[in-house]
């Protein structure tokens, strides 16, 4: 957590937090401030209002928020604010988080909510996406999204097989 955080990280509930780490775990190793809390649609949905509400100014210039099964966090933050908001889908009991896609992808024209893939890897693409936007205005930033990519190319290149 920072004291002057630039993404903001939401979950409908703490079991979501084992997904949601791998976001938090890219904005670490970017050094991007970030903040993560529990913040629930159903469950708190005058925190999720004063959260989206207070957003913008509060210096977040992203949401990445996950949700599961009837996963409506993502759409109503997005429907508060116009602080973009990247959807993450966690995997639900159920249904394996087909649910949490299609609840978070579907959303009507008009409010926009960037979705990403079901569990950890959409936390994780999520959190890279996060460090995208923001280094469309940040050289240095952008330079170690660079180089994050050039040791990712070079570790497949490196792969043997036995
Ligand atoms: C959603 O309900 C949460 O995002 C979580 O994925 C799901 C289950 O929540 P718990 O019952 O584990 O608290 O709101």
């Amino acid at each position: 957590m920072s004291a002057n955080p630039v993404v903001g990280i939401i979950m409908g509930s703490n079991s979501d937090w084992p997904t949601m780490k791998a976001a938090a775990q890219v904005l670490e190793e970017f050094g991007v401030p970030f903040e993560a809390r529990v913040v629930s649609a159903h469950r708190t949905p005058d925190l999720m209002f004063e959260y989206a509400e207070t957003a913008r100014s509060r210096g977040l210039q992203a949401i990445i928020a996950g949700a599961g099964g009837a996963a409506h966090l993502p759409g109503m933050v997005a429907a508060k604010t116009t602080v973009p908001v990247l959807g993450v889908p966690v995997q639900s009991k159920a249904l394996s988080g087909k649910d949490s896609l299609l609840s978070i992808v579907q959303m009507p024209k008009g409010v926009p909510v960037a979705t990403f893939a079901i569990g950890e890897a959409g936390a994780a693409n999520a959190g890279l996406f996060a460090v995208a936007l923001l280094a469309n205005t940040d050289a240095a930033l952008a330079s170690r999204l660079d180089a994050f990519r050039a040791r990712q190319t070079q570790a497949v290149l490196d792969m043997k097989l036995d």
